[in-house]
């Protein structure tokens, strides 16, 4: 191998080199990006976390648990409503609901499952809280509650 031919060669490993260290950027890039997309995409999905106040409601087919809930006027407030009931009830598969028309807020769990609503009730008063899924839905008058809402 000559001289010309040894720095024919040198320029061409350092070319391949330079390829490479690019390649290996893009891909780093590529890789960092698709992380921070779905970071980004996990902590922004349409379930917001859970408020500092969080109450906990049971229900099946007597009812819920609790018949009054009380919480404060303008401070955020989640709700986590656990279905006791299997899948295997005829009315309404298990599944219960909680919902209070006023504030918008409703949250339906799976049988022998837990699901999370969270809201701000704004304006104090009482309210009705109910089920609409199981037993003659909201009129029925074992799967209501009262939510107060305390100045
Ligand atoms: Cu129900």
């Amino acid at each position: 191998m000559n001289k010309q031919q040894q720095q024919a060669l040198a320029a061409r490993r350092a070319r391949q080199k330079r390829v490479r260290a690019i390649a290996f950027g893009l891909i780093t890039v590529i890789v960092l990006g698709v992380s921070v997309s779905l970071l980004v995409s996990a902590f922004s999905s349409k379930t917001p976390p859970p408020a500092a106040n969080t109450i906990d409601i049971a229900a099946d087919m007597g009812g819920f648990n609790m018949q009054e809930v009380r919480v404060k006027a303008g401070q955020p407030v989640t709700v986590r409503l656990t279905s006791l009931d299997g899948p295997h009830h005829t009315d309404g598969g298990g599944k219960h609901q909680w919902a209070v028309d006023e504030f918008g807020a409703s949250v339906i769990a799976p049988a022998e499952g837990s699901n999370l609503v969270t809201f701000t009730p704004d304006k104090p008063g009482s309210y009705t809280y109910y089920c609409d899924i199981c037993c003659g839905g909201r009129a029925n008058p074992t799967m209501q509650g009262k939510l107060v809402v305390e100045a």
